[in-house]
Formats: structure tokens, sequence, C-alpha cells
């Protein structure tokens, strides 16, 4: 295993599969500017490297992420709302969105503010059974950023969505299951391994693909039926031309297992 020096996140390499682990405990993995920019610098990482196939999210200690680091958004000599929003999270969401391979979201405590949202942008969220959700933005005078009022609102429904931003109330995982919110719900001292096990799998996967497949759901949320039927034309045409799926044809033909490079 190799690891990358970072402060306030661990950012460890295990084979093909990139771990991210927030790490400011104390606070409840909460985001301070430090630990913003080094999310955001680990994601480039990921999306420059040929060799990761696959991002695994989590954070240390009993939470998942508090949101925004409240003592440095109050700190007159901290940066300005304006800048934690586009300069800190919004680059975080985006690259989680853009980035053509797998990002699985280990939720392995509470996850609220900004700490929920980024969950809930990541493609496959499993969750703790003893983690929680919460918008907690409405209780301190916020508006949910971080894009949950475009992605909540799409996996729960406008009704649900607009009830936990307003009501900011804990989900717990059970819950947040039921509603479509998340994959799936592991004992908690299961989490690590079933979640991993998961992303080992997409490590595996014709990444060509599952990175093509996410660039057709992103652009599904503007697209009409006409744009996103000519869309999944053309992007499987180009998954047509992988070399994971000739590997993938070949081996069903020859009753093998099949080996693919994520080329
Ligand atoms: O400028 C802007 O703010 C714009 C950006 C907004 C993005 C956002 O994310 S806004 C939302 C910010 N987050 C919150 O409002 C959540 C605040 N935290 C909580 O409500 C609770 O901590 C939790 C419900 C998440 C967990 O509760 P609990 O009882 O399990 O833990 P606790 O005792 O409240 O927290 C443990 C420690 O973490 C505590 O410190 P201490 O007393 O041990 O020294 C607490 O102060 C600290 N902590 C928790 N969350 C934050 C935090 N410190 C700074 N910022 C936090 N967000």
């Amino acid at each position: 295993m190799q690891q990358v020096t970072y402060s306030l996140i661990r950012f460890d390499i295990q084979g093909s599969i990139a771990k991210i682990t927030l790490n400011r405990p104390d606070v409840l993995n909460s985001f301070n500017k430090q630990m913003a920019l080094e999310l955001q610098n680990a994601l480039d990482d990921c999306k420059d490297s040929t060799h990761i196939r696959a991002i695994y999210l989590t954070g240390e200690g009993r939470a998942f992420c508090a949101g925004q680091d409240l003592s440095e958004a109050i700190d007159p000599d901290g940066p300005s709302m304006k800048s934690i929003v586009e300069d800190h999270y919004n680059p975080i969401i985006k690259k989680i969105r853009e980035i053509e391979k797998p990002v699985i979201c280990a939720v392995n405590g509470v996850a609220a503010g900004a700490g929920a949202n980024i969950a809930l942008a990541c493609d496959i969220v499993l969750a703790a059974a003893s983690a929680s959700f919460i918008q907690a933005f409405s209780k301190i005078g916020l508006i949910p950023d971080s894009g949950g009022t475009f992605f909540l609102s799409r996996l729960v429904g406008l009704q649900r969505a607009t009830a936990m931003m307003m009501l900011g109330e804990k989900v717990k995982a059970e819950q947040a299951l039921q509603f479509g919110m998340i994959y799936k719900v592991c004992e908690d001292v299961k989490l690590q391994e079933e979640a991993m096990a998961v992303t080992k799998m997409l490590a595996d996967m014709p990444t060509r693909g599952l990175g093509l497949t996410k660039r057709a759901l992103n652009a599904s949320f503007n697209n009409s039926l006409d744009e996103q039927l000519k869309l999944e034309g053309e992007l499987q045409a180009e998954a047509g031309r992988t070399h994971d799926y000739r590997e993938g044809v070949n081996a069903f033909l020859e009753k093998r297992q099949p080996v693919f490079r994520g080329e």
C-alpha cells in the first residue's frame, strides 16, 4: 500500500482503489478550508491516475462528516461564506460527479450539512446502521448547499426533500434506505468490509463503461428523452470500442472469467 501525505485527510492507494478518509475526528470531520482543498486535490489525483479505477470515501472516528466547521465559518479572518460554497464545496461536488470512475461512499456515522450532501453526490452510498443524515442547514439559518437541493429532491422526491431540509431532522440509515437516498445499510462492524468489497468489485470491472454510464446519468438530468437516446447511442459506440468490451464478449463466448484492464 502506498501512502501520499496529506494532513486532514488520509489518501491510501490499495491496488487500483484510492481510499480517502476524512480525518478531523475531534470535530466530527467537519470541513475547514484546508480539508476541502486536500479532498479536491485527492479527487484530482484519482481522476488523473490511469491506475486508480475506483474511489472509496469514508470518515475517521464516529462520524462521517458534520459539514462546514462552524468555528471557521464565523471567523472574521476566515474565508467568506461565498468562498466556502464556491471554492470549497462546489468543486468537490463537481469533481465527484465528473470523475469517470465509480465513487463509493461508506457513511460510518453522522453525515450533516455539506457532509450529508457530499455523501449523496457519490455514485453508491453504503451506511452503517447507526449512521444518520441531517440537512442541518435550516437549524442555523442557512440553505442546503453542496448540491443538496439538486440531488436530494431527485433521490427522494420534492415532498420528503423539502421536509428534511426545512425540519433538519435526523434521518437514520434504515429510513434513508427506504427513501431511496442510499444503496445499502450494513451492520456497523461490517460497513468497511462490505463497502470495500463493493469497491473492489467495481475496480475490477470495465472502468470506461462505468465512467460512460456515469456521464449518461449526469446528462439525463438536463436532457429530453430524444437527446438522451441519442447520447446513449454515442456512448454505447464508444464503450464498444474499448478493450474491455472485446474482453467481456470473448470471455463470455469462451466460458471463462473476463480480465478487464479498465481500457
Ligand atoms: O459558511 C458556511 O457555513 C456555508 C457552508 C455551509 C455548509 C454546511 O455544512 S452548514 C452545516 C454545518 N453543520 C452543522 O450545522 C452540524 C453541526 N453539528 C451538529 O449538529 C452535531 O455535532 C451533530 C448532530 C453532527 C453530532 O452531534 P453529537 O451530539 O453526536 O456531537 P457533538 O457533541 O455535537 O460534536 C462533537 C464535537 O464536534 C464537539 O466538539 P467538543 O465539544 O467535543 O469540543 C462539536 O463542537 C464538534 N463539532 C460538531 N460539528 C461541528 C463541530 N465543530 C465545528 N463545526 C461543526 N460543524
